[in-house]
């Protein structure tokens, strides 16, 4: 995986230096995640267990006198791309294509909360981009914390969230959840964020894969996903559905002990979508559980049981992601899983650390057997939230 010299709020406030001829005002930077089970669980006001990444995206921030946001990111290469400069006071969602829609959705979202400043942005990143590892909101919230900083706003963490996601379900158009952004602000370094979305109760519960001779093995596939597409919106319909039907807020009012009973008053379409969700808020509470009891190894199981329900009964999985799954089971991983919406992007493997080397090389051949472009992979080391880096 490519990591740029330096850090990324280094980059940012080089090239913000380079593009303006002056330094930036701050610089603020946001991880991608890795969710080590939870799936399609937020939007059904459930439970998540997410933690940060080291991949990171800055934006290095100037605010200007007039109501204009100017963008411009780093690629790898070095060079720049610069978006249309927009005026907050014009900005109408659903009108602006592309990466650039993300930080004029916050821009917009925080118009409409009463925060405006026009503000010059410079990003830089290394969160690798349709990977399922949360590039875009980790974009959002950089940029949600960047003008913030410049217009002296003060927000609590939570909704800033919930603001970051109505600018992605309103400006953008993608029908996501909760967990993405509130995984990018709120994790810590070393611990694992235990996300109840219908209380907003979050607890940091420690997560020290490494001192129990393990690694969370991150595979990019590499087969891009996007959730601006229909499936991942055809899901959070069909639970909506099954919600009204039942007379219920979310599915999460269903709990496991009721879930078959609950099944035989549903349509047999939506059953295994309720199916998923209900016994992936179980999955969660016996995973959160088993850490807390430092019986590491035994959530291998359960997170293998989450890629069986997603790929069977959930229906968002794709064939790089039960290869990846299945390869690093077949070569020692203790679980497996695809993570994310889905559609493509990335799995995580519970490996042993000697068995890493391994698990990498049967994932490796068994995309070459396929003729899948070859994954990439790292260790998910549960990294800081986002922050105000200068
Ligand atoms: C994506 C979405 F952005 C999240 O809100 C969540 O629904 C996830 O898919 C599935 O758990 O990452």
């Amino acid at each position: 995986m490519t990591i740029s010299t330096g850090t990324q709020a280094e980059r940012a406030a080089e090239a913000f230096q380079r593009l303006h001829g002056r330094s930036p005002a701050g610089v603020w930077s946001a991880p991608g995640r890795v969710n080590l089970i939870g799936e399609h669980t937020d939007y059904n006001n459930g439970f998540v267990l997410p933690f940060a990444i080291p991949h990171r995206t800055a934006v290095a921030a100037s605010p200007r006198e007039d109501d204009t946001i100017t963008v411009a990111t780093l690629h790898d290469n070095g060079r720049h791309e610069a978006a249309d400069p927009v005026r907050i006071a014009d900005l109408v969602p659903g009108t602006i294509p592309g990466w650039p829609a993300y930080p004029a959705g916050v821009a917009w979202v925080l118009r409409e909360q009463g925060f405006s400043t026009g503000a010059d942005l410079v990003i830089a990143g290394d969160v690798p981009a349709g990977a399922g590892l949360s590039s875009s909101h980790s974009l959002e919230c950089a940029t949600a914390l960047a003008l913030l900083g410049l217009a002296g706003g003060q927000a609590s963490l939570s909704d800033i969230a919930k603001w970051i996601q109505q600018a992605e379900n309103d400006f953008v158009g993608a029908p996501t959840g909760l967990l993405d952004q509130t995984a990018s602000l709120c994790c810590t370094a070393a611990h694992v964020l235990f996300l109840d979305v219908r209380s907003g109760e979050a607890d940091q519960v420690p997560f020290d894969a490494g001192k129990h001779g393990l690694e969370v093995l991150v595979i990019d596939t590499r087969a891009n996903h996007s959730h601006t597409e229909s499936g991942y919106g055809d899901r959070r319909r069909g639970c909506e559905r099954a919600a009204d039907l039942m007379g219920i807020p979310s599915l999460r009012e269903i709990s496991f002990e009721d879930l078959s009973a609950t099944l035989e008053k549903l349509p047999e379409d939506l059953r295994p979508l309720v199916k998923h969700v209900v016994a992936e808020n179980d999955r969660v509470l016996r995973t959160v559980e088993l850490l807390r009891q430092d019986k590491y190894e035994e959530i291998g199981p359960l997170l293998s049981a989450s890629h069986a329900s997603l790929r069977d009964d959930y229906r968002v999985s794709c064939d790089e992601l039960d290869v990846a799954a299945e390869a690093a089971e077949a070569a020692g991983a203790l679980g497996a899983r695809m993570i994310g919406g889905g559609f493509g992007g990335s799995a995580i493997a519970l490996v042993r650390g000697d068995a890493r080397a391994e698990v990498e090389a049967a994932v490796t051949a068994a995309f070459a057997k396929r003729s899948f472009t070859a994954p990439r992979m790292f260790t998910g080391v549960p990294s800081a939230g986002a922050g105000q880096d200068r």
